[in-house]
């Protein structure tokens, strides 16, 4: 089982968007395991955004980040991190597909309402960056024998 991190972005919280979003991925069979709305600190935003920090969109993307409260969600599954990023759709919302979340609620390329882990590596830093310990759970899911077939032994 992977866990990768989700941001619901200051725009998706501020159109009321969070509802929405959050039922597709429980609506596809990923978990939330940990979730909380919290402002975004600016060291946070620095530290989260480092490997972007000499891009040109870099002061705007901090600025916007830190703009307003935002959804954070610790999301698990088989495969998780792709699935997730996937759903999302691409970067820009104006070039992403119709039946991603970017392509069907947005058309900002900035204002791109979710973030996800991108590799297994990003997942582990950004969970440690965005949740205390003890802040992302272990429960089973009543339903996880029917979201998976696990008559083989293995997820399926
Ligand atoms: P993604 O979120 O799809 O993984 P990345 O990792 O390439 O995208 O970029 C990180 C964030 O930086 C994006 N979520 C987006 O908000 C922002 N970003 C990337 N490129 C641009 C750009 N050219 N103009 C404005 N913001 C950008």
């Amino acid at each position: 089982m992977e866990t990768t991190l989700i941001i619901l972005k200051p725009d998706a919280v501020q159109r009321g968007l969070m509802g929405r979003i959050i039922t597709r991925f429980e609506d596809k069979g990923l978990q939330i395991v940990g979730c909380k709305l919290m402002k975004i600190s600016q060291q946070l935003a620095a530290t989260h955004y480092e490997a972007h920090k000499e891009k040109g969109f870099y002061p705007g993307l901090v600025k916007f980040m830190t703009s307003s409260p935002v959804l954070v969600m610790a999301l698990r599954g088989n495969g998780a991190i792709t699935i997730a990023r996937n759903m999302m759709g691409a970067t820009f919302g104006s070039k992403a597909n119709p039946g991603t979340i970017r392509g069907d609620f947005g058309v900002s390329n900035s204002f791109n309402l979710i973030h996800g882990s991108d590799s297994p590596e990003a997942a582990e830093r950004e969970l440690k960056l965005f949740f205390n310990q003890g802040e992302v759970l272990d429960f089973p899911r009543a339903i996880e024998g029917w979201v998976y077939d696990m008559s083989g032994g293995k997820i399926e």
